[in-house]
């Protein structure tokens, strides 16, 4: 029988409590949630933790709060099985679920807040995604372009990916580096492509310092084993085969969330049709938020309180706010150009739209199913994908922007040269 590990809402709404909203006189109420540090059990043979067992703790602990990582409870709990080996996902499932009713039930009850995301603001990192170790030269890391240029299919029906979690600094503009969580080194991660019912045998081993973990948003799997955190040095391996087409999100959806999000944990992959789509020259786009501390020693860390208030300091497509301004998207007349739009937020949506065109097709559902003809703007959610086409009759600059204009000023825009 099912055993629900998420909160209920109505387990929530017992911790909202009535807080005046600010404004005086005016008799209102808002709701708000109160955090309170998670008490975390200490263990009998080691009656004092270190602040990193202390934070690992407390990270797993929290991860009971997210639908699908009970499995993260025994890798990293202090009386759970560690199974840290890339073998069998299923294994480590199997162990997860070991870990007896009452064993879990102290925990919840031990861990009253463990329901909410705030494992990060009270670890040792503080609220910020400075890694011990991550003690490089901000001079020493340099601004890279992003290719948005979708990568072309391979011959073989399936793909092995073998990724790292890294915690590294990125440069996101000329005069900016950022204390990034990826993978595989770059914000965002690698663009994947394949085809629907393509096998895609995937591993990731964690060589950060914190857990982090893999969600494909692509895969139809048993999140609480595929999509499990790992510490550092272990690696966590599943395979699946993505059922439609379509632009799927990918992220490290270790708790909180929105911190692992939030730092720079996503990413793009692309699912085309078995029959092909048209032809055209085919880009990724994939939006994204930055929420910034003021730099230590050069190096900008993501600040999560910052992220709570949703309020970004930039917004970029693939990682770079303003790089298409400065390195456009080129193509000529007569080009059909396919946009494959990922927002990865973490929260704001993306009203995408190209300035002086019209999207001849965009596809609702998985192309080529469900196209509709002559649109304007349509809107990317947060942690969704969609497939704008168009064709260049004309040459020109065209602007391509999120129309939600306060967050194309902040760096998500770009221009599509179509040159004679
Ligand atoms: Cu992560």
């Amino acid at each position: 029988m099912y055993e629900p590990m998420a909160p209920l809402l109505s387990e929530l709404a017992d911790r909202m409590t009535p807080e005046p909203n600010g404004r005086e006189g005016d008799g209102e109420t808002r709701p708000v949630l109160v955090l309170k540090e998670p008490a975390i059990p200490e263990m009998a043979d080691q009656p004092t933790m270190s602040s990193r067992r202390v934070f690992l703790a407390r990270a797993s602990t929290l991860s009971l709060a997210i639908p699908g990582f009970g499995a993260a409870l025994a890798a990293c709990s202090p009386g759970g099985t560690a199974s840290g080996d890339s073998s069998s996902a299923k294994a480590a499932g199997s162990a997860a679920q070991g870990a007896s009713g009452a064993q879990r039930d102290s925990l919840l009850h031990d861990n009253a807040n463990s329901r909410l995301d705030t494992a990060v603001a009270r670890s040792e990192h503080g609220t910020s995604s400075i890694a011990p170790g991550m003690s490089v030269s901000a001079d020493n890391v340099p601004f890279r372009r992003y290719d948005p240029t979708l990568p072309p299919l391979a011959t073989e029906r399936s793909l092995e990916l073998q990724w790292r979690a890294m915690e590294v600094p990125v440069r996101i503009r000329p005069d900016t580096v950022v204390a990034a969580w990826t993978f595989e080194g770059n914000l965002p991660g690698p663009i994947v492509h394949c085809r629907a019912g393509d096998t895609i045998d995937f591993t990731l081993t964690n060589e950060g310092v914190v857990p982090h973990s893999m969600d494909f948003h692509a895969a139809q799997v048993d999140p609480k084993v595929a999509f499990r955190s790992v510490m550092k040095g272990q690696s966590v391996s599943f395979t699946f085969k993505p059922r439609w087409a379509g632009a799927f999100m990918y992220h490290c959806g270790t708790a909180p969330v929105l911190m692992h999000i939030g730092s720079g944990m996503f990413g793009a992959l692309v699912v085309s049709p078995r029959e092909p789509l048209p032809p055209a020259r085919e880009f990724v786009l994939v939006q994204n938020e930055f929420y910034l501390a003021d730099a230590v020693n050069g190096i900008r860390p993501f600040d999560y309180t910052k992220m709570l208030t949703t309020l970004p300091d930039y917004l970029a497509f693939n990682g770079r706010p303003n790089q298409y301004v400065s390195e456009p998207i080129r193509v000529r007349v007569g080009d059909r150009v396919r946009f494959w739009v990922v927002n990865c937020g973490p929260t704001h949506p993306c009203a995408y739209h190209v300035v002086g065109e019209q999207f001849d097709t965009m596809y609702l559902g998985a192309p080529p199913g469900t196209p509709i003809r002559g649109v304007q703007t349509w809107d990317v959610p947060a942690g969704g994908g969609m497939c704008f086409e168009l064709v260049c009759d004309i040459p020109g600059e065209f602007p391509f922007v999120n129309h939600g204009f306060g967050h194309a000023q902040k760096g998500a825009i770009g221009f599509l040269v179509v040159e004679a």
